[in-house]
């Protein structure tokens, strides 16, 4: 049925961009487009399968032997033995040596949420499963070469989709009480508009009643970065005013069918990376006439619009639900107390969280520094539409890994603004990880493939206090996703190498002190996310860069607890509220 799908495009003298391999780029054999000079256009109407826009865009995918919805096994209790003192002396409970050093002022509030997370495409699989469309990552994946360092895709990734329960079984098992996922838009809907897929409505439905039946709060990301295919190659995807009106109905489809079952909704995940990702790679998708310098902020500007008129659609609903923004970015520590590293500073939350925190949760609008570059070309929103923006999300929502230094360019701050070539414009502030003696690090590096994510916790609850205090979110501070890249882990060889990950433990031991540190001195942190459930696709990377607390063996999907995960869920046990 789904498969079969079809959906009659009509196109007016555009250009929709096939790209048959990653060389060749040719326009128009698809569909009709303009062709003559002059400016004459024809209208014509044709027939695309979701088959079709498989076969003409990515080509065929990998799939795994495990290709049906999987029964969960027991998890073997052996399976659930924290790990020896002897690696942990700080460990404390059961057969370990009783923790020493619990702060006794400190606690985690009962109705905390403590939970994993992790999004569709990297790691579900089964791309071409039950309908599901094609989305920008597919054609990423398969067609850009090396788009993705090590050429990888998605298409088998954790095999997720067929053993969703399995998964669910074993974080309960471990002790925690949320799982966040995205829920893949074109498997929704094929084309990202149109027809809608029932089979896939059914597969979250159970994603959704297994969380439940397990004691599990589930936590549903309507986007993470996913963008349907055939909206892209329709108007650009995020660049067109146009997807504002189709995620509205995506939005309106899911939130119709879970409302009742799920409290916690988060509409997109972190607007400044995928619309960062804008200027997508040339010949692969529509093309566009914005200044590659501009798009990412047409993105934002179209993403502002779309979640807030999913926000009011989902309250409409039901107006206990918690919609927010996902957003992401770090800690802006100035590197030296000049007034220029302070503008700089300023600049830097103004072109990162502020870019979306401040219109929702304190104009509607732009903050100062952004604005005034955003005004030369973009038109203003109007009060309409500030209106609909302003207030629209319940809870802050942050993914904060990691922190920056932040310094003035070496030109001087306004040497940049007024250049438009200069490197660093138009943000015009400059980041580094070491601190002004140019010797030491913020913290500890992740992986060598992440070299933006050092360990940086001793400056969460600076940045806890300063969510709370410039946002004001009403339901509160989150964490929503956080962790580490162990080192070279990839490397590692034997499972009991793995599973032994001393960074990352150590990473959410000290966050999570910290976090409890912020909570004593007031700050209204809710609930965190462990970044992630499972070693999953991680993007541009590849599966050779690992963040899951759980290690998956990729040959055979076997899933195998970290230490981390011991250390992420003690931290609960120790510390909740009971
Ligand atoms: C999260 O983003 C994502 O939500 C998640 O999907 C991902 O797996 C996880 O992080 C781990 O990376 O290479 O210097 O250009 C975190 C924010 C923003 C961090 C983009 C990396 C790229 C910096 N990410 N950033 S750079």
């Amino acid at each position: 049925m789904a498969r079969n799908m079809v959906f009659a495009l009509l196109l007016a003298g555009s250009q929709f961009v096939v790209s048959q391999n990653a060389t060749a780029p040719s326009t128009g054999t698809a569909v009709a487009s303009s062709t003559t000079t002059g400016g004459a256009t024809f209208t014509t109407s044709v027939e695309l399968s979701v088959e079709d826009l498989w076969d003409q865009y990515v080509g065929p995918v990998s799939t795994f032997s495990i290709n049906t919805t999987v029964e969960p096994t027991p998890i073997p209790s052996s399976s659930l033995i924290p790990p020896p003192s002897l690696y942990y002396s700080p460990f404390p409970t059961g057969q370990q040596v009783p923790l020493q050093t619990k702060n006794e002022s400190w606690k985690f509030p009962k109705d905390f949420w403590y939970g994993v997370a992790g999004a569709a495409y990297q790691i579900e699989g089964a791309v071409k499963a039950e309908g599901r469309g094609p989305s920008t990552w597919d054609v990423l994946t398969h067609r850009v070469a090396n788009y993705v360092v090590t050429n990888e895709t998605g298409d088998v990734a954790d095999n997720n989709y067929y053993q969703y329960k399995e998964d669910i079984a074993r974080i309960a098992a471990l002790g925690v009480n949320t799982y966040s996922f995205s829920i893949s838009w074109s498997r929704i809907q094929p084309f990202g508009t149109g027809p809608v897929n029932e089979q896939a409505l059914a597969h979250y439905d159970d994603v959704i009643d297994t969380c439940l039946e397990y004691n599990i709060i589930p936590m549903v990301t309507l986007y993470h970065w996913d963008t349907p295919l055939f909206l892209q190659n329709s108007y650009g995807g995020w660049l067109d005013s146009k997807i504002v009106d189709d995620f509205t109905e995506y939005a309106r489809i899911v939130f119709n069918r879970y409302h009742s079952k799920v409290q916690y909704w988060f509409t997109v995940n972190e607007p400044i990376v995928f619309c960062g990702f804008y200027p997508l790679p040339k010949n692969y998708f529509k093309k566009t006439d914005i200044p590659d310098i501009q798009q990412k902020y047409y993105c934002g500007h179209n993403v502002l619009l779309a979640h807030s008129a999913a926000y009011h659609i989902g309250k409409s609903l039901n107006s206990s639900l918690s919609i927010s923004v996902k957003h992401n970015g770090g800690y802006k520590i100035p590197r030296t107390n000049s007034s220029e590293d302070a503008i700089a500073v300023q600049r830097a939350w103004d072109f990162n969280e502020a870019w979306f925190s401040d219109p929702l949760f304190l104009t509607g609008d732009y903050p100062k520094y952004l604005k005034e570059y955003l005004d030369t070309f973009l038109d203003p929103f109007t009060d309409e539409q500030r209106a609909q923006i302003n207030g629209t999300s319940d809870i802050y929502a942050h993914d904060a890994y990691t922190s920056d230094i932040i310094m003035a360019p070496d030109s001087g701050i306004d040497a940049c603004t007024k250049n438009e070539s200069h490197p660093l414009f138009p943000s015009c502030y400059n980041t580094t990880k070491l601190y002004a003696n140019d010797y030491w690090a913020l913290g500890p590096a992740g992986d060598p493939g992440t070299p933006w994510l050092v360990k940086a916790t001793d400056w969460v609850p600076a940045f806890l206090h300063y969510m709370q205090d410039t946002w004001k979110p009403r339901g509160g501070v989150a964490i929503t996703e956080f962790g580490i890249s162990e080192p070279f882990e990839a490397l590692k060889t034997s499972l009991p190498t793995i599973v032994i990950d001393p960074i990352r433990s150590k990473y959410y031991v000290d966050y999570l002190e910290a976090i409890l540190m912020a909570l004593s001195e007031g700050v209204d942190v809710v609930g965190t996310l462990a970044w992630s459930i499972y070693d999953n696709l991680e993007w541009s990377s590849g599966y050779g860069v690992k963040f899951g607390i759980q290690y998956v063996n990729l040959t055979t999907q076997e899933r195998f607890f970290k230490a981390s995960a011991f250390e992420y869920v003690n931290m609960f046990n120790v510390y909740l509220e009971k």
